[in-house]
């Protein structure tokens, strides 16, 4: 095994990592910019080094840095967490002609699922559904020919697209040539290659991905699926794991077909594929992401594996330790995205100092976690503070636990997205696992779109100020009025402890 390992990465994913390390006997290594000085991943690994200025392609994304600082500090291996160089192939290639191991798939095995179009091509040839249109990219006058044969409403995609960028939904034919063009040129500028391709339209899909693992003797094993529904923008927001759509049947076809996906693409490590379901619970292979994800705490928890274990067993040449029917997936977990940013205010980041922090912990809850008290976020990273994941034996009791554990929850300071999880998960919709992609959009558009006892809208501000009026006049010992305490046994100083009350409350209505 690795003696020592540098982490290429910042924030919660940091850490994640270097607590894998500090079980394993491994010796840790973070690297840092101007900014984060003093964060939490920077003060728990062993040993850190400064690799350039706030900017991340001058630092996280700065590849001869970040090599500098493994050869300086002797590291034989790199974790590249999530986001930044995690899946950029000439950093995993680089790695290795540095002699250092890229712990993550080969160059070559990211450049086969890079290209939408050429994954297209070899899931084809492995016999993997994926949603029907084209194979290859389109000029535009076959185009329209393409989607007359399949059916409008058709979707547009860059070939080296993600994230919706170069995406465009078509309903009928004189749209089409417009929405080309778009496609085209936003493909051209986000990416620098303006190939677009064609796919049937799947309306109010799902996003269900299943969790694999292949180690370097050719063993691969599926883990089960997350259900991540729940997003906007094209940014997910709330992760589970099982789906409350699969059952094991679906899961078993899911399972096999992800393990022919990595087979096909000459996978190692850890891995996800990406699958689109319709309304009649089919599925189609969309794309795969060649990293470990912000979500893999959900499958750890139903699988009781360590990803993080795994993936540093696997770098290092051994065998997974286990056989597919020896995987089990018990009980339901659910995760949180904790965002600095404000639900009030349409998302709009919120970086600053953290002046106080209340922390949920207790039955059922996991928190990884990025910050601390006294710590400033800075606004040159994405804002993901952490995330809080809830578990149990069924779903209603993950849902619950984690309800209690986000009213337990306090951040101030800042603005998080923390209200908005309360609301998510006392609806109606959510709570039946009626969650499609759309789900969200329809929970922020509607102000009553869920149950009305909602804190955040402004007539129940109204409401709750008057209980707490009512309330304040009934606790609220006045001197000499004849209205006592109503705990005749109590010893302390009842205005006292009142007051310490007060104060609470009022830092609990500043979520
Ligand atoms: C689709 C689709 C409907 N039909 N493709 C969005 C991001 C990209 N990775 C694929 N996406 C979609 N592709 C067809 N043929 C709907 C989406 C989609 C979506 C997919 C997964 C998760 C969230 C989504 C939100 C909106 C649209």
């Amino acid at each position: 095994m690795f003696k020592k390992v540098l982490i290429a990465n910042r924030g919660e994913i940091a850490v994640r990592v270097i607590r894998a390390c500090r079980e394993m006997g491994i010796r840790s290594v973070a690297v840092y910019s101007d900014v984060d000085r003093a964060s939490l991943h920077v003060r728990k690994a062993d040993e850190a080094y400064h690799i350039g200025p706030a900017t991340a392609r001058e630092s996280y994304l700065n590849i001869a840095r970040i090599l500098e600082a493994a050869k300086r500090s002797g590291a034989e291996a790199i974790h590249p967490g999530y986001g930044f160089l995690s899946e950029n192939a000439g950093f995993a290639r680089a790695c290795t002609d540095a002699g250092i191991k890229f712990i993550g798939p080969t160059g070559d095995a990211m450049d086969r699922m890079g290209s939408k179009t050429r994954a297209r091509q070899a899931m084809s040839k492995a016999n993997v559904p994926f949603v029907p249109g084209s194979l290859r990219g389109m000029e535009y006058p076959d185009t329209e020919k393409k989607a007359a044969e399949i059916g409008y409403p058709v979707m547009l995609k860059a070939a080296a697209g993600g994230g919706g960028k170069g995406m465009r939904m078509v309903r009928s034919q004189q749209d089409l040539k417009s929405a080309f063009e778009g496609a085209r040129s936003e493909a051209e500028r986000s990416f620098g290659d303006g190939e677009v391709y064609i796919e049937k339209y799947i309306e109010n899909p799902r996003h269900v991905e299943m969790q694999i693992f292949a180690d370097e003797h050719g063993d691969c094993v599926y883990l089960g699926e997350r259900e991540c529904s729940v997003q906007r923008r094209h940014q997910k927001v709330m992760e589970e794991s099982p789906s409350p759509i699969v059952d094991e049947e679906m899961r078993r076809r899911m399972g096999e077909i992800a393990v022919r996906v990595s087979k096909a693409a000459g996978y190692t490590n850890a891995g996800t594929v990406e699958f689109i379901v319709d309304q009649d619970r089919n599925f189609y292979f969309l794309e795969m992401n060649t990293r470990l994800q912000v979500e893999h705490p959900v499958t750890e928890l139903v699988t009781g594996l360590d990803l993080v274990h795994l993936q540093m067993q696997v770098a290092a040449g051994e065998r997974l330790p286990f056989k597919q029917e020896d995987v089990r997936l018990r009980g339901h977990a659910i995760e949180c995205r904790i965002y600095a940013e404000d639900p009030d205010n349409n998302f709009f980041p919120s970086p600053g100092k953290i002046t106080l922090l209340l922390l949920p912990s207790g039955p059922g809850i996991r928190r990884d976690s990025g910050m601390y008290e006294g710590w400033t976020v800075p606004l040159d990273y994405d804002p993901l503070l952490a995330k809080l994941i809830g578990y149990g034996s069924d779903r209603e009791q993950a849902i619950s636990r984690l309800q209690r554990a986000l009213y337990e929850y306090f951040v101030g300071g800042i603005k998080t997205n923390i209200s908005l999880f309360r609301r998510i998960l006392r609806h109606q919709d959510f709570r039946t696992g009626r969650i499609d992609t759309g789900f969200l959009d329809r929970l922020l558009a509607d102000k009553n779109y869920d149950l009305p006892l909602d804190e955040t809208s402004e007539a129940n501000k109204a409401r709750v100020a008057a209980i707490a009026a009512g309330l304040f006049n009934i606790l609220q010992p006045v001197n000499g009025s004849g209205v006592v305490s109503t705990n005749s046994t109590a010893k302390t100083n009842a205005t006292d402890v009142s007051k310490w009350k007060q104060v609470g409350r009022l830092e609990a209505t500043r979520s």
